[in-house]
């Protein structure tokens, strides 16, 4: 049995041209409930600590200044099997090659603008859900 609860991002890109409503009522549709939700503009320290996993590739930097260029909204959601739910309704991380009714393949410009977040782990979405919220400020059952 896999877990309920993950971790999504609606990026700047998105949250800055007026999507976030969009996306959420997409995810909604999919299934999702909110369970936890604020607005926030990360700083580089928290924008980096986020993706560390990534500190070694060559798109870090601009990764780190994308996520910090304005104001994002992460969510924790809840349905069955959370995770790989939530990674099919966001789509490819490239939107080119992202699938017809996709997050990303409506509202990303390209692999790095790509509108959202989504954990791809359990032991990720367990992480990232800790990294933005404490356990008080998620709503219970
Ligand atoms: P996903 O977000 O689909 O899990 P990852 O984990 O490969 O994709 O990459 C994490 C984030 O890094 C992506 N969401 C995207 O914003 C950024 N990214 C990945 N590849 C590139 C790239 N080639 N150029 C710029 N940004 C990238």
């Amino acid at each position: 049995m896999t877990g309920r609860r993950t971790l999504t991002i609606i990026k700047p890109d998105a949250f800055g041209g007026g999507k976030a409503g969009l996306i959420i009522a997409l995810l909604e549709q999919s299934g999702f409930r909110v369970k936890a939700a604020r607005v926030m503009h990360l700083t580089t320290a928290q924008a980096g600590e986020f993706y560390s996993v990534h500190r070694e590739r060559g798109f870090f930097g601009e990764l780190v200044e994308f996520m910090t260029s304005g104001p994002c909204m992460p969510l924790i959601l809840e349905r069955d099997d959370a995770v790989a739910t939530l990674r099919g309704v966001i789509g490819a991380t490239d939107p080119a090659e992202a699938a017809d009714g996709t997050v990303r393949k409506l509202y990303a410009e390209s692999k790095g603008r790509n509108a959202i977040h989504a954990s791809d782990s359990d032991d990720n979405a367990t992480r990232e859900a800790g990294f933005f919220f404490a356990e008080c400020e998620v709503l219970a059952g």
